[in-house]
């Protein structure tokens, strides 16, 4: 059984030995592609980084939640209602995986929600455009959960053992979200003109930040290097990007959609697409919460977590009320 060591060290230079041997344990370890888990030793800013990581990826997936919910009352069809719904549950679902992975590396669910609530933490910048049309709602599935799954398909060998395991599941609900939203737009796209000009102006509308989801490029990712030592991130920004840029192209063919880019072009040498520039002044734009989409979203999440408040109460009062008769 694991015990929490209280006790002191007898002096800095043996905590620094105890420490370099533990590090080169631990480095051994991750080299060894071993996964690490919550009891075991880790260093402090390996510990800081996963909780940063997992909790921005927790508050993305319940945030996300908001731009699919403001067309559940407006969805097409009965049948299209209820894969909606049953999509931004599961988006639900994943938040409450990853927040209890954020948990066991030592923070608590309110610190991490009240971290949201403040615009400390930051959430994915997809989730601060706006859904103008039902055709956003596939361009949501195919895209958005599209880049999410090429990020996260590689999350699934991240070196922390907790998160690598809710990323399994979680990949087969997008991959099923993605396809759901691909079909979506392939109707509109075979529709008639009207529908077709529809999923052509969605797709024009999140082509870019899709691909902004990735992050910043490489030589202007602080966090990467680093990450990448530890194998939280097993792959770079740029390179992931590249890989659903290669994915998303013939799709968007397929559907006779065009990709708002006049700089794509297939380049024989390399084998892989040539895009042309991010606007890079706008994702930092709207990382910084600019405009007026943000605040909606986070006063959105502000009002459900106050409103429901009787709910945690009311679940908290059933647990002590069991507890007090299995005690009895
Ligand atoms: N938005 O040094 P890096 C989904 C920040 S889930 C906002 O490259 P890192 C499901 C970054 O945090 C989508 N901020 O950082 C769904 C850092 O700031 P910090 C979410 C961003 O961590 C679908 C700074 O920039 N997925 O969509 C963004 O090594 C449909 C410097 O960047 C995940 O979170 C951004 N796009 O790499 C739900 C996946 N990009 O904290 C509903 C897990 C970067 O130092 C509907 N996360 N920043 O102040 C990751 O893989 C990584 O955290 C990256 C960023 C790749 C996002």
């Amino acid at each position: 059984m694991y015990t929490v060591d209280y006790s002191k060290p007898q002096d800095a230079r043996a905590a620094q030995v105890e420490d370099a041997d533990r590090l080169a344990a631990f480095d051994a370890r991750v080299a060894a592609d071993d996964f690490i888990e919550p009891k075991d030793w880790m260093p402090e800013a390996y510990r800081k980084t996963l909780i940063r990581q997992i909790s921005q990826h927790a508050h993305s997936e319940v945030v996300g939640m908001l731009p699919e919910g403001n067309w559940l009352t407006r969805a097409p069809s009965l049948r299209r209602k209820a894969i909606l719904l049953a999509k931004i549950q599961d988006e639900g679902g994943h938040g409450l995986y990853l927040y209890s992975a954020a948990e066991t590396l030592g923070v608590t669910r309110e610190e991490l929600i009240e971290a949201l609530h403040s615009g400390r933490a930051k959430y994915s910048t997809i989730f601060n455009y706006p859904t103008l049309t039902w055709a956003d709602i596939g361009a949501i599935g195919w895209l958005v959960d599209g880049a999410a799954i090429m990020n996260q398909v590689a999350l699934q060998r991240t070196s922390y053992g907790p998160y690598a395991r809710a990323m399994v599941r979680i990949c087969k609900e997008e991959s099923f979200h993605q396809r759901q939203g691909y079909e979506a737009l392939m109707v509109l796209a075979n529709g008639t003109h009207a529908q077709r000009r529809m999923a052509q102006d969605a797709l024009n509308r999140w082509w870019w930040p899709s691909l902004m989801m990735f992050g910043p490029p490489d030589d202007n990712s602080p966090n990467s290097a680093q990450s990448i030592r530890w194998r939280i991130k097993r792959e770079t920004n740029d390179e992931l990007r590249q890989r659903f840029i290669d994915a998303t192209v013939p799709q968007a063919e397929a559907l006779g959609l065009s990709i708002p880019d006049p700089a794509l072009k297939w380049n024989e040498a390399t084998q892989h697409y040539d895009c042309g520039q991010i606007d890079w002044e706008e994702f930092y734009a709207v990382v910084r919460g600019e405009g007026a989409t943000a605040k909606d979203r986070i006063q959105a999440r502000i009002d459900a977590w106050e409103k429901n408040a009787w709910v945690r109460e009311a679940a908290l009062a059933h647990a002590a009320k069991r507890s007090t008769k299995q005690a009895a």
